[in-house]
């Protein structure tokens, strides 16, 4: 069956791709069996990462515009628009992309986050992997940077966008070494606001002291309400996907995709009525303890 839906999809089918994605969402199964057979072509996957409210959607409106200008076709995820964080952001995403949800080179589908631990959809990889086979040129991704997941999509994409705003200040004094580690660009957005030469200068200074990684991220000023600032980042984007592959990160990238996959091939080989049984009979233990239960189990 998955054979049949990937199919299409490579012939450009944007329901099969619809319909495809809600199957691998819930997890439907023979997926990873089928990619497995599958070859999957290489395009750019950017993702799109930062605080929340930073202006990543209306930049990411801004980036399919200017994509679509120079001739391309552009597939968007939008992950975790339905976060507890975030309560009506998919009418807002809609409303700010609305432009291009009827377009002919445009696909844009939101996954709601169903990691029970937070992090990105425990299908993402596969997700992303299908929206590869369509044909599309450019693959966006979208995700809300609060914690865990921004490092998540760092893993998924080839190149990761960072957006800042100026007053977020304090806050990446705190997610300071993950935004380092994994942003090949940063976008500081709402430079219309008084303070953002401060803080460019402010995130300059951070990346010098911390010169662990070797070269410089480059910045770019954005204003995306008002589309300035887009082609620069395209420009250099495109920059980015031309260089030479770096490939330490590549590797490194890989390998957190492989055990990605590996811990849901583990997961999906536990047993859980065995396990509840297991874990039901340690409890009535006045001694349990979940950790040593966890190590017992595992063994
Ligand atoms: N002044 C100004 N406002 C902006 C700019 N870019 C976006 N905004 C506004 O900032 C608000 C949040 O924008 P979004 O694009 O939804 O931000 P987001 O990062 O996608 O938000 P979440 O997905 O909810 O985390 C909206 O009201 C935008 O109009 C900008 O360059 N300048
Ligand atoms: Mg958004």
């Amino acid at each position: 069956m998955w054979h049949q839906w990937i199919e299409q999809i490579q012939q450009g089918d944007t329901r099969a791709l619809a319909r495809a994605i809600s199957l691998a969402e819930n997890e439907t199964a023979g997926l990873i069996e089928a990619l497995a057979k599958t070859s999957i072509p290489q395009k750019p996957v950017i993702g799109i990462t930062g605080p929340p409210g930073a202006g990543k959607s209306t930049l990411t409106d801004a980036l399919i515009g200017a994509l679509i200008q120079n001739g391309k076709s552009v597939a968007v995820i939008c992950v975790d628009p339905s976060s507890p964080f975030h309560q009506g952001a998919v009418l807002g995403d809609r409303i700010r992309m609305s432009e291009w949800y009827t377009h002919p080179n445009v696909y844009i589908r939101s996954l709601a986050t169903r990691g029970a631990l937070g992090g990105l959809h425990p299908r993402i990889l596969e997700i992303t992997d299908l929206v590869k086979c369509f044909t599309a040129d450019w693959i966006l991704i979208e995700t809300v940077g609060v914690g865990q997941s921004e490092v998540e999509v760092a893993g998924l994409a080839d190149r990761t966008v960072v957006v800042l705003v100026p007053e977020a200040g304090d806050e990446i004094q705190t997610m300071k070494a993950g935004l380092l580690e994994i942003a090949d660009l940063f976008v500081v957005n709402k430079s219309d606001r008084p303070d953002a030469d401060r803080f460019r200068s402010h995130l300059e200074r951070m990346m010098q002291e911390d010169r662990s990684h070797g070269s410089i991220t480059p910045i770019i000023n954005a204003i995306a309400t008002e589309k300035k600032g887009i082609e620069e980042i395209l420009t250099h984007l495109n920059e980015l996907l031309r260089a030479p592959s770096q490939l330490h990160r590549n590797r490194m990238l890989l390998l957190e995709k492989a055990k990605h996959l590996l811990r849901e091939q583990w997961l999906r080989k536990l047993d859980g009525g065995k396990m509840k049984e297991s874990l039901d009979r340690a409890m009535q233990s006045p001694l349990f303890n979940l950790y040593a239960w966890v190590k017992d189990y595992a063994d």
